[in-house]
């Protein structure tokens, strides 16, 4: 599949929502891209959760991180008092990460095709789960080894603004609005900008969530 992501050269004026927008060079919203497997993705977060539970991990700092993680895939990001990295065993469970479900590599390599980034093979799928009290401060991703590789984000459950700045913290940010469905791919000159999670939309009364898987080539 290939987008255009630009559009320069045909008329688009009877689009009232495009298909992506580009957020940045090298980064690109591909709205609804996933619409059609969220029940399926579903199903498959459960069966990883149900092997590797959700957890709050603890900042180097030791601080409860307010957003639930776990992994699948060859290595699974971890934090503790120790640090951030990136590991093959679950530490609670001491056995490896779930593998990652076919569904997700399929859906992963499928997005970052679609915004010009070819043979991505991630190794690593970080699972958030974002009660509504939930936040991701303002933060880079530089754990992983190849940061020449795209980071692809897949948002299910509850809508969430993302803040996306600059390379430099003290960049200005813009608020995006992340809905279900809705898949963004970073990589190039954007793989190192600045970003957050400032929180999900929903009611106190309802038992929702949002989660995000986050596919990376770590190692
Ligand atoms: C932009 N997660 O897990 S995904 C994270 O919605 C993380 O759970 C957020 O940031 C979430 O580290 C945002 C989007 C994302 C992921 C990696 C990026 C955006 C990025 C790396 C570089 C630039
Ligand atoms: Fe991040």
């Amino acid at each position: 599949m290939t987008l255009d992501l630009f559009g320069s050269a045909h008329d688009d004026t009877d689009h009232d929502t495009p298909a992506s927008d580009a957020l940045g060079p090298g980064a690109f919203v591909l709205r609804g891209f996933a619409q059609s497997q969220l029940t399926a993705l579903q199903a498959d977060i459960e069966a990883v959760v149900a092997q590797a539970p959700l957890r709050h991990w603890l900042t180097p700092g030791g601080k409860r991180m307010s957003v639930a993680m776990t992994n699948c895939g060859d290595v699974g990001w971890i934090s503790d008092r120790q640090g951030y990295r990136y590991g093959t065993h679950d530490p609670l469970s001491q056995h490896p990460w779930p593998s990652m479900p076919a569904s997700f590599v399929a859906l992963a390599r499928r997005a970052a095709d679609a915004a010009g980034y070819r043979d991505f093979a991630p190794d690593a799928c970080l699972v958030n789960r974002y009660s509504l009290d939930a936040r991701l401060t303002l933060h880079q991703d530089r754990d992983e080894r190849d940061l020449g590789a795209p980071i692809v984000s897949v948002s299910l459950g509850l809508p969430a603004t993302f803040l996306w700045g600059g390379v430099h913290r003290s960049d200005r940010t813009r608020r995006v609005r992340l809905a279900p469905g809705d898949v963004v791919v970073w990589g190039g000159p954007s793989r190192l900008v600045y970003h957050g999670i400032v929180g999900v939309e929903g009611s106190f009364d309802a038992q929702a969530v949002r989660y995000n898987l986050t596919f990376r080539r770590a190692r």
